[in-house]
């Protein structure tokens, strides 16, 4: 196997518009990693000399081809989709020296990661308060903020909620009108930028649609079974109504504040309880309304689940009702 140093990229990728001059890039601090490689954060000198935040994902040490070849494809993708506000924007690559992805900065880092921390918030100030209400609970935080000096910001309420979901939603629409399917839509690829503004991230790792707009995995690697919907995990199906399902998982990671799908159910369980017609049941604090699109999200008929138009719809319905 090649090592990065090594291999000419510039063999199947082709030097175009995006690529950046790797003296305008400063790399620092690691963000996080996969099994992929690692993002880092780093500084980008753009045109008009001006640094800019952003986030860079580069391979792991010694990569195998095949990881150099996902890799280059998910950069390919990324190039290939116009910006969007809820998708994490492409600044540039390098494809020279070694391949890097540079991406725009979501300073909030993932959604999963997000949620929970509010969860943690919330649980304190209701230990604290000896009070469930969640608004008194918000407010008890403001207090502790106060004294404490700690960071209780960015506690989402109810209608904060529902405008993430919405914000996940029209990026889907967008993606899905682009005939691309992400795969592994959940909150943990889901980023949080300033102001709160979702961007979907990892949707480079998607796949064109192609053979009656349905992609079969050829090979099994570890496969995100929670957010899976029935027909990719029997029959290796992947189609825009399946992201329809991962979407209604994320719903639901949404309002339990970034719990795990399917508490207290194996991995190995999920499938076969799927199946005989169980899906997960309404969670506290959540609205038979919103309950209703998750299950509809959970249909075994892929075609009887709706469209991201009709859930971001129904989503900007839910959010009217909230001013
Ligand atoms: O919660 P995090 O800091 O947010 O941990 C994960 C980690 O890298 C692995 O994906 C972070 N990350 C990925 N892309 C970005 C980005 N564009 N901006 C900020 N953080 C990012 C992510």
């Amino acid at each position: 196997t090649s090592t990065i140093s090594t291999i000419t990229f510039s063999d199947n990728i082709k030097v175009d518009e995006w690529e950046i001059d790797t003296n305008k890039l400063a790399i620092k601090e690691v963000l996080g990693g996969g099994a992929f490689g690692v993002v880092r954060k780093g500084w980008y000198t753009d045109a008009k000399g001006q640094e800019i935040e952003v986030a860079i994902k580069m391979l792991r040490d010694n990569p195998t081809d095949e990881e150099i070849r996902q890799f280059q494809q998910e950069i390919e993708i990324m190039k290939s989709v116009p910006l969007h506000p809820h998708l994490v924007s492409l600044i540039g690559c390098v494809t020279k020296q070694n391949l890097l992805l540079v991406v725009e900065y979501c300073s909030k880092g993932d959604l999963q990661t997000f949620l929970r921390a509010a969860s943690d918030k919330i649980l304190k100030a209701t230990l604290l308060n000896q009070d469930t209400d969640y608004e008194k609970s918000k407010y008890v935080f403001n207090k502790m903020y106060e004294i404490n000096e700690v960071d209780f910001q960015d506690i989402p309420l109810p209608k904060d909620l529902i405008s993430i979901a919405r914000q996940v939603a029209l990026g889907m629409e967008y993606l899905s009108s682009l005939k691309l399917i992400h795969r592994d839509l959940a909150a943990r690829n889901v980023l949080v930028s300033d102001n709160n503004i979702i961007k979907i991230s990892d949707f480079g790792l998607s796949r064109d649609v192609y053979y009656n707009n349905i992609y079969y995995k050829p090979s099994p690697g570890k496969l995100p079974i929670r957010w899976m919907a029935l027909e990719s995990m029997t029959h290796q199906i992947y189609t825009t109504q399946s992201d329809v399902w991962s979407f209604g998982v994320l719903l639901w990671e949404i309002v339990t504040l970034g719990s795990t799908p399917y508490p207290g159910v194996s991995t190995q369980e999920i499938l076969g309880m799927l199946k005989i017609g169980y899906r997960m049941k309404k969670p506290d604090n959540c609205s038979a309304e919103l309950y209703d699109i998750m299950c509809n999200c959970w249909k075994p008929a892929p075609m009887e689940r709706p469209s991201f138009t009709a859930l971001r719809r129904a989503l900007d319905d839910m959010l009217a009702t909230f001013s």
